[in-house]
């Protein structure tokens, strides 16, 4: 970094965002001059957007001397408007950390005890290509996993579609949102999207259920709900913890963690019983009503409090607020949504509230999005056919993603059929999926395990062979398409400067790899940037304008119902699905039903986590602009409770679950007021156990090293992770 910039000043003005409230544009006007001031000539502004987290904000690098200096947002950004989350505003921290992985690694110790050996790219790739073609012969394609996350997958999807496999998952499914996408789906015959549909800014009644909008700092979403706000929308949240949304809602509803679905069915049950429902809404687009009416009724304020802790006259009072305020509400959908594993069911209730209440479709509830068009690239030759081999995830009637739960557990049974290598792109799996022990099962079982990277993980020590990325700073992409409100994003990511050391960008390492494996004829560009602007000139679509401004927008359709834009509804019956048919055929619940979950044995806490307002998991967890400002994470323990048990505020504990293990490492306490006594909290992405990460490693306690066990959805595969318990051990 040069001259005038100051890293110190740089933080401070990071800093100043706090918890997860969006950055504004107008950055400290030194920063924007400092190259002026400086004498500096020329100040290169190049447009690409953002990967700290998956919103995919729009984002100007400025460049000077082959340096970016600093970035802020891009105005024509649908994601951002303009704006960077703290994270965002980090990139420098994640383009120039000296611990990135520099160089292609193969590693000739053992899987979770590395020896490494530093090896050229045609070596590592020679070993790679060696590798895949013997399990092709031996077990066939279909043996080989891609386990990805993240926008630089889209050229190892082709790739591994042109090898001949089609088995890939991402953790963004089975792990995060599967379970409510799923749930919006049997009900709607659509999900909420990614950007979420949410029309937050007409809202004039809004509730959020665990879902902690600012320290989950979605950029957008955050600008959408303050806007909201300052017109008037009300807000609920639910949440054992008064997180920072809660702390600016008009209700907190402080529920008992493992009982939201119990709230859900008491809503629903007032909002038909008093009337409150739409109901020409219901009668016209709905089927089920009368079924969902019977199988509620069981469910009464008064049992919903014994359940939640919830008071039933708050429970009747939020329900005929929505009443009031309905169709112009919005219970948000939730995103990590695999909690308890009967997620999809919670989703599902969620989604017939909605329904009930007549928001989809509707000004402040869920708009019809508009998406972008670009054709595929033109000219390729056809996929290799698909061999018929068993599904992986015929278990999980409703998995309509490839789920990671059945890749590992094939991996480890060899059942329906052998899983021999994975590809990991972009995801630290052994944070990232629960019960370590078995994950470590199934990678000890491949033949070759493959990690494409951009720093030393975790997971790259489980690793046969390590590939290290360059950042999305220094390459092209795939083309970004979002979907919006009545507008469609092209987004593109290009180079701002050259990549550091020997990483590459995935198009190459993708096209070189292909050529080994005898599949040249599917990677036909010469670059990036000829296959993005081959994409775009097929399509009609300006490449030197996506290339000078980042982004184009597409007008498109009428986001609200209307007596022209009637909605269409994906389901079998072709109508909202109050009553589940498709899952009664199956052997669920046609209508949620509620389940009592375990509550923590004697001395034991609940173990909740959720997200760092300025750090994406572990991703971003030696990022030196970040962990400035949080380099370890907290145990939240109630004031009250915590001190019953001789806690101080700022002392470091360890950890010990209801299995018995002590995760490695300790934790500093944070007395608070702001959550229940029968649970803790702390920030996911901490403990890093990986010695090249050299700010990171050893930070706080990992949630995850404490997940021994997991609930999985019967439904659609889900890994439902806050059904652990923890006790506090002191004097770490
Ligand atoms: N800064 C930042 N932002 C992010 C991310 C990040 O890593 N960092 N990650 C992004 C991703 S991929 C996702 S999926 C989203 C996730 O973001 P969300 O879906 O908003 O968040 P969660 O992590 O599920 O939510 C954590 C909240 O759930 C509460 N909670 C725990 N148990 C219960 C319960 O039983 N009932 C209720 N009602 N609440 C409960 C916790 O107290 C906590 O406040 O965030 C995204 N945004
Ligand atoms: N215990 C627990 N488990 C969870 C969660 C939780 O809260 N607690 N959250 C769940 C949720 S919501 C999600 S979405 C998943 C997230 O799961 P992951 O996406 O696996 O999460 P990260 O830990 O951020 O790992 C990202 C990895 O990508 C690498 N990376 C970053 N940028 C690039 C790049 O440009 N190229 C390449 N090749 N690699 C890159 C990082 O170095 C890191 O190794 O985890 C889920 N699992
Ligand atoms: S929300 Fe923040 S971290 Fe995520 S893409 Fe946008 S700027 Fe980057
Ligand atoms: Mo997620």
């Amino acid at each position: 970094m040069s001259q005038k910039f100051s890293r110190r000043t740089f933080l401070k003005a990071t800093g100043a965002v706090t918890a997860g409230v969006a950055a504004a544009a107008t950055m400290p006007q030194k920063f924007l001059s400092w190259a002026e001031e400086a004498g500096q000539k020329e100040m290169k502004q190049i447009p690409t957007f953002c990967e700290l987290c998956f919103w995919n904000c729009g984002l100007i690098a400025k460049v000077e001397n082959n340096k970016v200096v600093k970035v802020d947002g891009n105005p024509l950004s649908l994601r951002g408007r303009g704006r960077l989350c703290g994270r965002g505003n980090a990139a420098l921290g994640a383009l120039y950390d000296p611990d990135r992985l520099k160089f292609p690694m193969i590693n000739i110790g053992k899987r979770g005890e590395p020896v490494w050996k530093r090896a050229t790219w045609d070596e590592a790739l020679n070993v790679i290509a060696g590798k895949m073609k013997g399990i092709k012969e031996k077990y066939g394609p279909e043996s080989m996993a891609l386990i990805y996350h993240g926008t630089g997958a889209a050229f190892w999807k082709h790739l591994m579609h042109a090898y001949g496999s089609t088995l890939a998952a991402a953790p963004s499914f089975a792990q995060c949102r599967g379970p409510r996408d799923i749930g919006f789906m049997l009900t709607f015959g659509a999900d909420v999207g990614s950007p979420e549909y949410y029309d937050f800014s007409k809202s004039k009644y809004i509730v959020l259920l665990g879902s902690h909008l600012g320290e989950n700092a979605h950029n957008s979403q955050v600008q959408d709900i303050v806007k909201g706000f300052s017109s008037g929308a009300k807000l609920t949240v639910v949440d054992p913890r008064l997180s920072n949304i809660a702390s600016k809602a008009d209700r907190w509803l402080p529920i008992k963690p493992a009982t939201d679905l119990a709230l859900l069915l008491a809503w629903i049950r007032v909002v038909i019983e008093e009337g409150l429902y739409d109901k020409e809404y219901v009668a016209k687009y709905a089927t089920g009503f009368d079924e969902l009416r019977a199988a509620v009724h069981q469910y009464t304020p008064e049992w919903a409090e014994s359940e939640t802790t919830i008071a039933s006259d708050v429970i009747v009072k939020v329900a005929r607020e929505l009443g009031e305020n309905a169709p112009n509400v919005c219970i948000g959908a939730g995103r990590y949504s695999t909690w308890y594993g009967d997620d999809t069911q919670r989703s599902r209730a969620i989604a017939i509230l909605n329904a009930l209440l007549g928001s989809w479709g509707r000004e402040g509830g869920y708009f019809f999005p508009t998406g972008a068009k670009v054709p595929e690239y033109p000219g390729l030759p056809a996929y290799p056919e698909h061999v018929e081999v068993a599904k992986l995830d015929e278990a999980y009637p409703f998995a309509m993603l490839q789920t990671t739960t059945s890749i590992k557990e094939a991996t480890i049974t060899g059942q329906p059929r052998p899983v021999k290598a994975w590809f990991v792109y972009g995801s630290n799996l052994m944070k990232t999926l629960p019960d370590k022990e078995e994950t470590i099962k199934a990678i000890r079982n491949l033949d070759l395990m493959v990690t494409i990277d951009t720093m030393p993980m975790d997971i790259i020590n489980y690793s046969d062979v390590v590939l290290p990325e360059c950042t999305y700073l220094e390459r092209y992409d795939n083309i970004n398409l979002g979907k919006f409100k009545g507008e469609g994003e092209i987004a593109l990511r290009q180079p701002t400067v050259e990549p550091l050391w020997e990483s590459k960008p995935s198009w190459w390492i993708t096209k070189e790899l292909g050529n080994k494996l005898g599949l040249a004829e599917f990677f036909p560009w010469k670059d990036g940037e000829e296959y993005v602007a081959k994409r775009c000139q097929a399509g009609g679509i300006d490449f030197a304008q996506l290339k000078r401004d980042g982004v184009i927008i597409q007008k498109g359709g009428a986001p609200y119902i209307t007596a022209e834009n009637q909605p269409e509804f994906g389901t079998p019956s072709g109508k909202i699905e109050l009553y589940s048919k498709q899952l009664a055929e199956k052997g669920f619940d046609p209508v949620p039903k509620y389940t009592r979950h375990p509550t923590p044995p004697a001395g034991h806490f609940r173990l909740l986590f959720g997200r760092a307002p300025l750090h994406t998991f572990s991703r971003t967890s030696n990022n030196f602009m970040l962990t400035d400002l949080q380099k370890e994470n907290y145990l939240w323990v109630n004031t009250k409770k915590g001190k019953e048990q001789g806690l101080k505020d700022g002392e470091y504990v360890s950890l010990v679950n209801q299995d018995g293990l002590v995760a490695s490492g300790r934790i500093k306490v944070k007395l608070t007021q702001r959550l229940r006594d029968d649970a803790v909290y702390m920030n996911h992405g901490f403990g890093v156990h990986s010695k090249g990460m050299s700010r990171a490693d050893g930070q706080g306690i990992a949630d995850d090293d404490l997940l021994t066990r997991h609930a999985i959805d019967p439904i659609m595969g889900g890994t439902a992770m806050r059904v652990n318990f923890v006790k506090i051990v002191k004097g770490a």
